[in-house]
């Protein structure tokens, strides 16, 4: 990548089939797109689905990305890959092989047709914020917290 533009983060998640081959497999086409830079990646932790709870538990990971590309065509590379690794839409909230969320780019506030940025349910999703704060513990989130003090209290909420 010739000059690095915007530092973007995404979430990872996996509940169908090899789910860690999964996610090793779409950080590697990530990182095989010359405008992109996968400069960090989380632990790959095992979570309860949350929402429609009636499906395989997941593998969730974050990774922090160096990118040239917009936000609008990171997200379509995103699209892409999900497509490319073969993920259906049948059920909206259902398993996927793979599911790649642009949480956060750079200290944008976008709120478009299909991309809003910073994702809108990233402060109420631990499988989202344990991993963010692993890899970014002094990221500033949308409500003005670091990752490490949202992480820490929605770690508290669910053991309280
Ligand atoms: O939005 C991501 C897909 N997803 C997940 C997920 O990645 N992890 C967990 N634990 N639950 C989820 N529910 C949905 S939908």
């Amino acid at each position: 990548m010739s000059s690095r533009r915007a530092k973007a983060y995404i979430g990872i998640g996996s509940n169908i089939g090899n789910r860690q081959a999964n996610i090793k497999r779409a950080l590697d086409l990530l990182n095989s797109n010359e405008n992109i830079e996968v400069s960090a990646v989380s632990s790959l932790v095992e979570t309860a689905p949350v929402g429609y709870t009636e499906q395989p538990n997941f593998i969730n990971a974050a990774a922090e990305l160096y990118t040239n590309l917009t936000p609008r065509e990171l997200l379509n590379t995103l699209l892409a890959i999900e497509n490319q690794m073969g993920r259906t839409r049948e059920v909206r909230w259902g398993p996927r092989v793979i599911d790649l969320d642009l949480l956060l780019y750079n200290n944008e506030h976008i709120n478009e047709d299909g991309l809003q940025v910073p994702h809108p349910r990233i402060m109420e999703r631990a499988f989202v914020l344990l991993p963010l704060a692993e890899i970014a513990p002094e990221l500033i989130l949308p409500d003005g917290r670091t990752a490490r003090e949202a992480a820490a209290s929605i770690r508290d909420e669910n053991i309280s």
